[in-house]
């Protein structure tokens, strides 16, 4: 055991908000500050302990908020920083923290730094963003091959330096110059700026993309050619580079050492390693990953994420054990399925009709029984679901318009197919707006909401959720409760049992003599399982269920109703 206690963040679960998309206070269809401060009792009800702010700063909204133009400011849209301020002592007083989301892998062409960098070659702040002059006697004449995450170049032409910039998101987001130590500065004081106010601590955008894989001859290497034409995936070329621990390593030792605060990297293509490393209590940086590998298993494999795989479970428990094992030692995990970057994981891995309450139970049960942080994004605590887009106006996101301007447009690839894989992966299906009555537009604005409200409103919302004692709302509130209850579901040791079964996912969660046992149908029929050996002719405890109790002889077999799930309890003592 370790002999440090364990820190406040190891026991929490965070909630995310989307500010865009929880609460419009004034009508304008836009959620805003004072929106969410007014819906902070619901979350203490709920009881968690965290909450993940997406970016709330000025920005120009290329990729709502994620593009920022100034990092002290508050969008006026959201509200001011009396706003935020209050709400920031609204949440304290509620026992609540307060995660930032911090961008810093890139800014808006809109910050003053860029206005300035993208002037002239000897501008003061030139040097804070990646440049680089067109390669002679190439066509196009690019200084690498790389698509951008959200389609063409990550290279686009300055004039009045004559040279090209690095992005690796949209046009409209540069990426920042890591080895330039004024960029480090300039961080460390942004971050201190919003500690010093009182902030809990970051959710750190895209990290580990900081550090470039400059070449000796200080050119960025061609992406492997995998396919027809010039530009080739380049999302990987600036994953996990060289300096990325001496980057985090100082921004702990200049600024987050000094503070009692949480953070989480989000960290596309991070290996167990590299998360063993980062997160290490003592010597790692950071204090957990967002990692991607269970968000991949369902795209074929080497491809884009539109490329539709259903999932194999066998491949979300190889994977999802593995981070469990690897950390098991070193390292802390996040758990998550949602985001506002996912589809609705309830659609996604559930059933979203007949099902719909049993599998996003069955699905909480999966990631909040594990070892590690759970995360809970907006929505999700009411089993909302996917939207059932139709056509391509009805989406906002630029990742999925300009996949479908270059699928549809440039490749010639038929609306119906592009139109499916929006309604599968599209970002949009997350960000709808908060379903809260039953009121018009759900009760989220009393305006024209910014992105359409799923029509299921009327019987999906929170309204009804927490009326009803058997809401996937008070599963939640069950599982957050039990966090708090049971150190075994925070420290005990995890055990995937039962690798063969193709439909449930059984697991064990081991502190001493006690044993928690963590059971999920994964199909919209019955299965069995054997027994876990753990409770075979032992007096156990069902500690939560999704479906009705009913008893169970201690027989080898152990049958399952449609996405059951259970948490059972044992000791072991005899
Ligand atoms: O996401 C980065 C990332 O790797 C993704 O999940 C990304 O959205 C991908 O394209 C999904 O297919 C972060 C933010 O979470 C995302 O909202 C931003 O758009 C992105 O960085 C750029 O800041
Ligand atoms: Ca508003």
């Amino acid at each position: 055991m370790n002999l440090n206690p364990s820190p406040w963040w190891q026991s929490s679960v965070v909630y995310q908000i989307y500010p865009r998309s929880f609460c419009d206070s004034n009508g304008d269809g836009i959620g805003d500050l004072p929106g969410i401060t007014s819906k902070l009792d619901y979350l203490k009800t709920l009881g968690v302990d965290i909450v993940w702010l997406s970016p709330i700063y000025q920005s120009p909204n290329d990729d709502n908020g994620y593009d920022i133009s100034d990092y002290r400011a508050i969008m006026p849209e959201f509200g001011t920083m009396q706003d935020f301020e209050h709400m920031l002592e609204q949440m304290h007083a509620r026992g609540i923290r307060l995660m930032m989301d911090l961008v810093v892998n890139h800014t808006s062409d809109e910050h003053e730094w860029f206005r300035q960098a993208r002037l002239s070659r000897d501008n003061p702040y030139h040097d804070f963003y990646i440049w680089a002059d067109p390669v002679e006697g190439r066509e196009p004449n690019h200084p690498t091959n790389w698509e951008a995450a959200f389609n063409g170049s990550v290279w686009e032409w300055n004039e009045p330096t004559g040279e090209y910039f690095l992005h690796m998101f949209s046009k409209r987001q540069p990426d920042l110059n890591w080895e330039n130590p004024r960029v480090r500065r300039e961080v460390h004081n942004l971050m201190r700026f919003w500690l010093d106010k009182g902030v809990d601590g970051f959710r750190m955008d895209v990290i580990n993309m900081i550090s470039k894989p400059w070449q000796p001859d200080g050119t960025l290497p061609d992406a492997p050619r995998v396919r027809p034409g010039f530009l080739q995936p380049g999302f990987g070329m600036s994953l996990n580079g060289p300096r990325l621990q001496d980057f985090l390593l100082e921004m702990k030792q200049e600024v987050l050492r000094h503070y009692d605060c949480v953070t989480v990297g989000e960290a596309p293509g991070a290996t167990t390693e590299l998360a063993r490393v980062i997160t290490d209590r003592e010597q790692g940086a950071l204090d957990m990953l967002f990692q991607f590998e269970h968000m991949h298993l369902d795209a074929q494999p080497g491809q884009s994420k539109w490329h539709l795989k259903a999932l194999d479970l066998s491949d979300l428990k190889v994977t999802l054990s593995r981070w469990q094992d690897d950390l098991a030692e070193s390292g802390w995990n996040s758990l998550y399925l949602n985001n506002h970057d996912q589809p609705r994981s309830l659609s996604r891995f559930g059933c979203d009709g007949q099902y719909r309450v049993e599998s996003a139970k069955m699905l909480a049960t999966l990631i909040h029984g594990m070892k590690g942080t759970p995360y809970v994004y907006q929505g999700e605590e009411l089993g909302m679901t996917n939207f059932p887009f139709q056509s391509i106006e009805e989406c906002q996101d630029i990742e999925t318009l300009n996949m479908y301007a270059d699928a549809v447009t440039g490749r010639g690839i038929d609306r119906a197919e592009v139109m499916q894989a929006v309604r599968a992966k599209g970002r949009d299906n997350s960000r709808t707006p908060m379903q809260w009555t039953t009121a018009p537009h759900g009760g989220f604005s009393t305006g024209i909401p910014w992105l359409a409200v799923n029509p299921n409103f009327t019987e999906i919302n929170a309204a009804a959720a927490v009326a009803d004692e058997e809401s996937v709302y008070h599963y939640y509130r069950s599982l957050i409760e039990l966090r708090r209850e049971m150190p075994v579901l925070v420290h005990g040791q995890y055990a995937l049992l039962d690798a063969e079964n193709p439909d449930v996912y059984v697991y064990a969660r081991a502190l001493g003599d006690e044993r928690l046992l963590v059971i999920c149908n994964f199909r919209a029929r019955e299965a069995t399982i054997a027994t876990p050996s753990d409770i075979v002719g032992r007096a156990y405890r069902r500690v939560l269920g999704n479906w009705p109790e009913r008893s169970r002889d201690a027989s080898q077999t152990l049958a399952l109703r449609p996405f059951e799930a259970l948490m059972l309890h044992a000791r072991v003592t005899d």
